[in-house]
C-alpha cells in the first residue's frame, strides 16, 4: 500500500484531498500541529477520521520534519499547510513566512538528506501574480506579489523549482487560483457572505460588513481543484501548472448571486465607503462597505488560463462561481456544516 503524507489535512483542501486518496486506497498520514485540539470537524463531516494516521509535526522545525519523514518514508507528500489568509499576513508577516516558506524548505531538505524516493506537491497561489502584468495569467506570466503571504509563497514556489532542477527531487506545484466550497474557512469572503447572509435571513445577525466589492477573482470549486493536485503529484511530468477556470467575477457578483438564492431583489446605493446593498422590497440594508475590511494592498483582478494542465493532464473545471455561490448558500441555510 503506497503511503501519502498530507500537511494541512484539517483545512478545506486537506479534507477533500484525504477523502479522495483514501478512496484510491492509499495509506493516508495527516500532520496536525503540536498542542491544543486538532480542528478535525471537516474530516469528521466526511467520516474519514478513522481512516487517517495522524502525526504531530511542527512544520517550522527541521528536526521534527526530518524525523517524521524518516519514520514514515512517504511515497507522496502534499504540502498544503499554510497561514493562508492574505489579510492576516500583513499583521503576522514573519509567522506567515515561517510556515509558508521555511516549512517547505524543511520538507525539501529532509527529502534531500534522507534520499527519499517520493513525489512532492506544493500548493502555490495566484496571489503570486499580485499586481497583474497580463490578463489572463499563465505559467509564463511574470510574478508581482504585493502581500507578505504572496511573497512567502513565491519564495516557496521558486525553492520547489530549484530543488527539482538542482537535486532531481520529484516535485511540482499547482498555481491555484481561488477555490471555494461549503468547507471554506469563514474568514474568506465567499464563506463570510454565505454564512452571514444565511444568519441574516433567519433574523439572527445584522447586515454584512464588507471591504472592496469590486475586486475580481477566478473562483473554482475546491473538490475539483483537489483532483488537479492528485493528477499533478502522480504525473511523471514535473513542473508548474496554473489551476483555474478562466472566468472572473467580483465580490459584488458573488453577493448578488447569494441574494438571488434567497429570492432577494437587491440594489446597490451610495458610493465608495457609503455604499450599501439594500433589499428593494423593504429598503433594509443587507450589506455595507466597512473600511476595516480593506487591505493595505489588494490584488484586484485575477483570471487564470488553465490550458497547460488541460493539455498535459486532462484536467478542467466544471463548476463556476454562480453555482458555487448556490452550493454554499444551500449548505449554510440548511446548517449542514458550520466551520466557525
Ligand atoms: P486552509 O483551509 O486555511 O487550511 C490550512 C491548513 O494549514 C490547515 O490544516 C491548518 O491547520 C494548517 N496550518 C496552518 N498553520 C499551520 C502551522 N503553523 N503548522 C502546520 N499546519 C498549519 O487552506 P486551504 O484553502 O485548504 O488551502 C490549502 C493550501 O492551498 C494552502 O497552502 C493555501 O495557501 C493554498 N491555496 C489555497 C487557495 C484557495 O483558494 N483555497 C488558493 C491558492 C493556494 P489548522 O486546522 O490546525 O489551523
Ligand atoms: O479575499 C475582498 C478582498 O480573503 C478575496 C486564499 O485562499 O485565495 C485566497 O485569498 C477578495 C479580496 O481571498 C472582504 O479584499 C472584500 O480582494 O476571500 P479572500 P484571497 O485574499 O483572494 C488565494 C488564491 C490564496 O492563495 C489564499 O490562500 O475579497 N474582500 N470584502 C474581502 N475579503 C475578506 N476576506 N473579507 C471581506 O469582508
Amino acid at each position: 500500500m503506497e503511503k501519502v503524507l498530507i500537511t494541512g489535512i484539517t483545512g478545506q483542501d486537506g479534507a477533500f484531498l484525504a477523502k479522495k486518496l483514501i478512496e484510491k486506497k492509499y495509506k493516508v498520514y495527516g500532520t496536525i500541529r503540536r498542542g491544543g485540539s486538532p480542528k478535525t470537524q471537516r474530516l469528521a463531516k466526511l467520516n474519514i477520521i478513522k481512516d487517517i494516521n495522524f502525526v504531530t509535526m511542527e512544520i517550522t522545525e527541521f528536526a521534527n520534519v526530518f524525523s517524521v519523514l524518516k519514520k514514515i518514508k512517504p511515497d507522496y507528500i502534499y504540502n498544503l499547510a499554510a497561514q493562508s489568509f492574505v489579510a492576516d499576513s500583513f499583521v503576522h508577516p514573519i509567522i506567515t513566512s515561517n510556515i509558508n516558506f521555511t516549512g517547505i524548505q524543511n520538507i525539501l531538505e529532509a527529502i534531500r538528506i534522507l534520499e527519499l524516493d517520493c513525489n512532492l506537491y506544493q500548493a502555490s497561489t495566484s496571489e503570486m501574480y499580485g499586481d497583474i502584468i497580463e490578463n489572463p495569467q499563465n505559467e509564463s506570466t511574470p510574478f508581482n506579489p504585493i502581500s507578505p503571504y504572496a511573497i512567502s509563497k513565491l519564495a516557496a514556489h521558486f525553492t520547489v523549482k530549484n530543488y527539482r532542477e538542482s537535486f532531481d527531487i520529484k516535485c511540482s506545484s499547482g498555481i491555484l487560483f481561488n477555490h471555494e466550497s461549503e468547507f471554506r474557512g469563514t474568514e474568506f469572503v465567499t464563506r463570510k457572505i454565505s454564512l452571514w447572509l444565511s444568519q441574516y435571513h433567519k433574523g439572527l445577525w445584522g447586515p454584512i460588513p464588507l471591504g472592496n466589492l469590486d475586486s475580481k477573482r477566478d473562483w473554482g470549486y475546491a473538490p475539483e481543484f483537489v483532483d488537479s493536485m492528485i493528477k499533478i503529484c502522480e504525473s511523471e511530468i514535473k513542473k508548474e501548472y496554473v489551476v483555474a477556470t478562466n472566468t472572473q467575477a467580483s465580490i459584488r457578483d458573488f453577493l448578488m448571486w447569494s441574494c438571488e438564492y434567497l429570492d432577494y431583489k437587491i440594489e446597490f446605493i451610495g458610493k465608495d465607503l457609503e455604499e450599501k446593498c439594500i433589499n428593494k422590497k423593504n429598503g433594509k440594508t443587507i450589506a455595507y462597505v466597512d473600511k476595516r475590511y480593506f487591505r493595505k494592498k489588494d490584488v484586484v483582478s485575477l483570471k487564470g488560463d488553465y490550458s497547460l494542465i488541460k493539455n498535459d493532464l486532462n484536467w478542467h473545471p466544471n463548476t463556476l462561481a454562480k453555482e458555487i455561490a448556490f452550493i454554499m448558500m444551500e449548505n449554510d441555510i440548511k446548517n449542514k456544516w458550520d466551520a466557525s
